[in-house]
């Protein structure tokens, strides 16, 4: 990625639609629009109504164009976007125009990036772009529309601050100043490191739902064959996704099935029922299913019989309910929830379940979450570092040479994170996950 040259792309994708906008960003935007609309498009920020024409000056379409000058623009720079009739032979047409005027097609996610470079957002907040762009519940959105307006850019600014300020504290007590620490600042240190840790704990936390937010769940739903394991998920997501049958057996290839609870998107997966299969098949079908279960988010184990015990296994939640219920007379065992696809009771209750076994409740409008994997290791890389600079009080005493270089690291993460010093592999991979035009 280069930003000295013009870029352009279009913004929207490719198809037949009403509107369809191309974004140019760079030095020469503004003469590639008017070579290309014969016209001096002197407002800023407005609308303004133009033919565009190709090189061959041939007219091309009627277009609305709007002008941002730097750095009021996304990007940083000097920008247009060409509002045309949505026909992918005419968004060509402009985009091929602008390219043989001197334009070079960008790059995906260059626009954000150059905004990155320009000091308009930090990388949190590019992230933010990202994962608006994919966003598939409007919770999701109204999370990354917070991290885009730096909400937690703050927050994590917030703790770098006041990590600082501490190592500058120690780095002073080291190198100028002449006296020991006093018996109450000797307190007060490792009270400071304690009271930081926790804030990077609870920053740290908030990734258990800012990534169900944003990556989503996936729920497998498992047990012996025949039990109701496909007719539960036809039950959940209201349609018949999966073939029902009362030959045990029937299902093999993993189903699945998409809704949303809670604002948070789920996968729902109805798997092959665990049994010792006799057919090379059905065996392959029990294997996905066993396989499926370990990286699982969200186990749902499904019996028919009221006497089933629950056993839980894996490190993930896991519900345990008991199919057929309009076939049982008693319903002895209280920890699991009994359902009956059948006559599509007890579906509601199972549906609380999922949603507590999971945390899923209101969020607070004043904490953003974080929601991407390299958020989440960077902020425990910097809890790391404050539990390092904690036992070395503890073990050591107030070491300030030790403490301070474990604190320093505590910072080095959060400039990582905020892309200060962030490596140019992480950073080009970010942005690479943006789609061309953003
Ligand atoms: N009485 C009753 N029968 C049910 C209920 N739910 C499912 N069944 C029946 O149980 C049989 C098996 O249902 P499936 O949903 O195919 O069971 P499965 O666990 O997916 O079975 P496999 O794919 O073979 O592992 C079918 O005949 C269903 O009609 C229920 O709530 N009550
Ligand atoms: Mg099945």
């Amino acid at each position: 990625m280069n930003s000295g040259d013009t870029i352009v792309a279009p913004a929207t994708p490719l198809g037949f639609s009403g509107l369809a906008v191309v974004r140019v960003s760079g030095p020469s935007a503004f003469k590639f629009a008017e070579i290309a609309t014969h016209k001096k498009i002197l407002k800023n920020r407005s609308a303004t109504l133009v033919t565009f024409y190709n090189k061959k000056g041939e007219k091309i379409d009627r277009a609305v164009i709007t002008r941002f000058v730097a750095p009021a623009s996304y990007s940083g720079e000097d920008m247009v976007e060409i509002s045309s009739h949505g026909n992918p032979t005419i968004v060509d047409a402009v985009v091929s125009t602008f390219c043989s005027l001197g334009a070079r097609l960008a790059d995906p996610g260059e626009f954000t990036y150059r905004a990155f470079i320009n000091g308009k957002m930090d990388l949190v907040q590019a992230e933010g772009v990202a994962a608006l762009i994919k966003s598939k519940t409007i919770e999701s959105v109204k999370e990354q529309q917070k991290i885009i307006s730096g909400s937690l850019s703050k927050q994590i600014n917030k703790l770098r601050l006041k990590l600082v300020d501490l190592v500058s504290f120690l780095e002073y007590q080291m190198d100028i100043s002449e006296e020991d620490l006093s018996a109450k600042e000797q307190k007060n240190v490792p009270k400071k490191i304690r009271a930081l840790h926790k804030e990077a704990l609870v920053l740290s936390n908030t990734f258990i739902r800012g990534k169900m937010l944003n990556l989503g769940v996936t729920a497998v739903i498992t047990g012996p064959p025949n039990v109701g394991k496909s007719s539960l998920l036809n039950a959940l997501c209201g349609e018949s996704r999966a073939i029902v049958s009362p030959e045990p057996g029937t299902t093999r290839d993993i189903v699945r099935s998409e809704m949303v609870l809670g604002g948070v998107p789920f996968v729902f997966l109805d798997t092959a029922g665990i049994r010792v299969a006799k057919s090379a098949i059905e065996q392959e079908g029990v294997a996905r299913a066993k396989k499926l279960k370990e990286k699982a988010d969200l186990i749902i184990s499904v019996s028919d019989d009221p006497q089933a015990q629950t056993n839980k296994t894996g490190s993930q939640p896991h519900i345990f309910v008991v199919n057929k219920s309009d076939l049982h007379s008693k319903k002895p065992n209280k920890a699991i929830i009994h359902i009956s696809c059948k006559n599509k009771t007890g579906l509601e209750v199972l549906l609380l379940e999922i949603k507590s076994a999971l945390k899923i409740g209101p969020i607070s409008s004043d904490v953003s979450l974080l929601s991407t994997p390299r958020q989440s290791a960077a902020i425990n890389a910097c809890a790391k570092s404050l539990e390092r600079a904690q036992n070395v009080c503890k073990t050591v005493g107030l070491e300030l040479e030790l403490v301070s270089f474990e604190l320093r690291s505590g910072i080095n993460a959060l400039d990582v994170l905020l892309g200060k010093t962030t490596p140019e592999d992480i950073i080009n991979n970010i942005f690479n996950n943006l789609c061309v035009g953003k």
